[in-house]
């Protein structure tokens, strides 16, 4: 069975180190530097949100400070190069979106800094192919990429397997970091929930309709994700007739074309970076 169909009949398949441990270290040294310019970006960049807890926002690491920076491995052309468009990740991509691929939306980080890195709550991912008119639904590359090991304790991924047969459910936004639904009101039971424990490095891809979410971080250790959504590039052709697509990032430069991943031209980066 090839990745595609993988993805398509169990909802999601994981990949172990993709990433090495020297892309990581350059990601995590990059994504300090930018948390500690972040008033460059806030124009620039539309989901900052600053560390529920108080005292973190004003932790001496940078890295503590935030639950989410948003877009920016698709605007910093350090991220893009070692994350992003990392040729294991795009190879990993072109199993199931073929030779010409754009991002679609994300390409930020979930945070969730030690004792305090907030729940992301139940949900499906943003997509503008919803089946609500006569495009069909494309199979799209939904994945994250863990910076850090994962566990239990401080917010390894959680999925429901099949649930994206259901198609695109209704969200509600409940005070959470995003809109949510309840999965257990859709016919699943907490048995059906699947943990996903990673070591840094490892991404696990999703189908766009699969519920899933993060605990919050109740452990000492922190963890950052990176998340985001690719799509092949007859999805950007359809985007581009589409008249106003929600959940699709303003910026989508293109990842790979025939095959070769390209690099990112239009960057932003802070003065002093
Ligand atoms: O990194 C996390 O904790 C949440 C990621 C997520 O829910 C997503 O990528 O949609």
């Amino acid at each position: 069975m090839s990745m595609r169909d993988v993805l398509l009949e169990d909802g999601y398949f994981v990949q172990r180190g993709v990433l090495s441990a020297l892309d990581i270290g350059i990601c995590k040294t990059r994504l300090r530097e930018i948390a500690g310019h972040i008033d460059y970006y806030r124009d620039k960049i539309p989901i900052i949100k600053e560390a529920q807890d108080e005292a973190s926002r004003e932790h001496a690491d940078p890295l503590y400070r935030f639950d989410w920076i948003n877009e920016i491995s698709f605007r910093d052309r350090v991220l893009w190069k070692h994350a992003a468009a990392h040729p294991r990740l795009v190879e990993l991509a072109m199993d199931v979106l073929g030779p010409n691929i754009y991002p679609l939306n994300g390409g930020g980080f979930f945070m969730k800094p030690p004792r305090c890195g907030v729940e992301v709550p139940w949900h499906q991912d943003a997509s503008p192919f919803d089946g609500s008119d006569d495009i069909p639904v494309p199979a799209l590359f939904d994945f994250w990429l863990g910076l850090d090991a994962a566990r239990e304790d401080n917010g390894a991924m959680e999925l429901i397997p099949g649930s994206h047969r259901l198609g695109r459910v209704e969200h509600h936004f409940k005070g959470g970091i995003h809109t949510e639904v309840d999965p257990f009101g859709h016919g699943f039971t907490p048995d059906d929930v699947v943990r996903v424990e990673t070591e840094p490095g490892d991404v696990i891809v999703w189908h766009q309709d699969v519920i899933h979410r993060s605990p919050p971080n109740v452990s000492n250790r922190q963890r950052i994700g990176k998340a985001s959504i690719y799509m092949s590039g007859d999805d950007e052709a359809t985007i581009k007739r589409m008249a106003s697509p929600v959940g699709v990032n303003p910026v989508r430069p293109p990842l790979c074309l025939d095959g070769v991943v390209c690099e990112l031209t239009d960057y932003v980066e802070a003065p002093g970076l």
